[in-house]
């Protein structure tokens, strides 16, 4: 069984959005493994996306990243790499398919409502960034 690491980034949480990202999720018969809510501090912003530490956006991603609380899961399911990345849409909301959630709610590029592990390996670094094996649910 497949697993991925999913954020509520803090517009989400800001809009009250929790409730309908995760039906969203559970309509689609992925199972919620794990789940909390925390605020980032800039510095562990920088150590989540790290691998962007070159792009001219960084600083900009981990302020806001770091101004909110956010909600972090781990997401459980066949496929659920993939079948999350369909459900949150493409990065930039203009581009997002109608009906995901970054074209429902996302208000830019950055600001973009939800972030979803793009690989296997990524997903297990992403996960273990916030959760000890003993907090993810079998
Ligand atoms: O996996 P995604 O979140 O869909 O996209 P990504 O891994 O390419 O980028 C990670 C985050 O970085 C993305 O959710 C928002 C931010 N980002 C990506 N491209 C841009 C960006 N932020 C700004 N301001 N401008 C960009 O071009």
């Amino acid at each position: 069984m497949e697993r991925t690491l999913s954020i509520i980034k803090p517009d989400g949480v800001r809009q009250g959005v929790i409730g309908e990202v995760i039906r969203r999720f559970e309509s689609a018969g992925i199972r919620i493994a794990a789940m909390k809510m925390l605020q980032l501090t800039q510095a562990e912003a920088e150590g989540f996306y790290a691998v962007h530490r070159e792009r001219p956006f960084f600083e900009s991603l981990t302020r806001f990243m770091s101004s909110g609380p956010i909600v972090v899961m781990v997401l459980e399911g066949d496929g659920v790499i993939a079948r999350n990345r369909e459900i949150m849409g493409a990065t930039n909301p203009k581009d997002a398919a109608p009906g995901t959630i970054r074209k429902d709610f996302a208000s830019s590029v950055e600001q973009n409502v939800v972030h979803g592990s793009d690989a296997p390996e990524t997903a297990r670094t992403e996960i273990a960034y916030f959760f000890s094996e003993m907090e993810i649910c079998a």
